[in-house]
């Protein structure tokens, strides 16, 4: 996807540069000079290159991503996963492959980035509870490691499966989910461009509390579908169990598409907060498919959408 862009202005060439790089320093922690490279392609770090599917909307800082996170393996408190995520031990990482899939197996994190180009991703980000955030994730397509697996015909779904580490994860020993956390998509869902398998964000390795060392990124559904630190992806012919679903099925639907016209039975989906903004910060309205409806409002067509929430 690197060279080719949707829009000629990137976030990067709204920001006052200086500002830009300033910014990227303190980040990565490295000089102005490492930085020659920043009107091509490849950005510093992990060498992500920029994607025509990023938003031109500027991200929040690295700091509000890591610090305001869900990620209830350690804790359900927004700060818990910064405070606690540094227990995951993501060395020798494996993700089993299985199912309806030519080639099943388990798979080492160098096996799935071996032979991808690592893209950066700037997604807005729209959590259920109605807040938001802009995410430059760096990742690669799902529909590339599925091209590898070799996806059978009788597929229709993916099913993920976070790790399950009780010694690992202060959180699991309280049964708000019935662990381990799982997810699904339609496989036409899984396939869309904009659905992305992130190792990292900001250009540098994912940071534990958001998912280390590989999550999913379905930007136009809620973040809880977002599923983080995957053990397992799994081809099947059915509709799989998803963790909220299961949990309170009257309010979280399979989908989950963002949707401003159908609320929460608790509260209004019409507008979200800024995470950064301040509480004097006026909400912004959400967008139909968090603005994604271009991309995938066709995988939905004659469905009623506010049914199939
Ligand atoms: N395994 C697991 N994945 C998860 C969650 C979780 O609690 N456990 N929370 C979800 C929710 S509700 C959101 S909003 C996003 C938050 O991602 P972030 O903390 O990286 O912003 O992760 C999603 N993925
Ligand atoms: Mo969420």
């Amino acid at each position: 996807m690197a060279g080719r862009w949707k829009n000629d202005l990137n976030w990067s060439d709204t920001t006052p540069k200086a500002a830009w790089l300033n910014r990227r320093q303190i980040m990565a922690g490295m000089g102005a000079a490492a930085f020659g490279g920043i009107a091509g392609p490849a950005l510093a770090g992990l060498g992500a290159v920029k994607s025509e599917y990023s938003t031109v909307e500027e991200p929040n800082p690295l700091d509000h991503i890591t610090s305001y996170c869900n990620y209830y393996e350690f804790g359900t408190g927004k700060e818990d996963p910064a405070r606690n995520a540094h227990m995951l031990n993501t060395d020798g990482w494996q993700v089993e492959i299985d199912g309806l899939v030519d080639k099943p197996g388990t798979w080492t994190m160098d096996d799935i980035l071996k032979g991808t180009t690592l893209e950066e991703r700037i997604y807005r980000f729209r959590c259920v509870e109605a807040w938001s955030m802009v995410i430059p994730w760096v990742g690669f397509e799902l529909a590339d490691l599925l091209a590898r697996v070799g996806v059978q015909s009788g597929a229709k779904y993916v099913a993920f499966e976070t790790a399950l580490r009780p010694d690992e994860m202060p959180g699991v020993r309280s049964p708000v989910i019935d662990w381990p956390y799982v997810e699904g998509l339609r496989l036409d869902e899984a396939m869309n461009p904009l659905t992305i398998l992130a190792t990292g964000l900001y250009d540098e390795p994912m940071p534990n509390q958001n998912g280390a060392p590989i999550r999913l990124v379905v930007p136009w559904k809620y973040g809880f579908k977002s599923i983080k630190s995957i053990v397992r992806i799994s081809l099947t012919d059915k509709e799989p169990p998803t963790s909220w679903n299961k949990t309170n099925g009257r309010e979280y639907g399979f989908y989950s598409n963002v949707n401003p016209t159908v609320d929460h039975p608790r509260w209004s989906q019409a507008s979200e907060r800024v995470i950064g903004g301040g509480i004097l910060a006026k909400r912004k309205p959400t967008l139909m498919f968090n603005g994604y409806g271009q991309e995938v409002a066709g995988l939905y067509e004659g469905m009623d959408l506010a049914k199939f929430y």
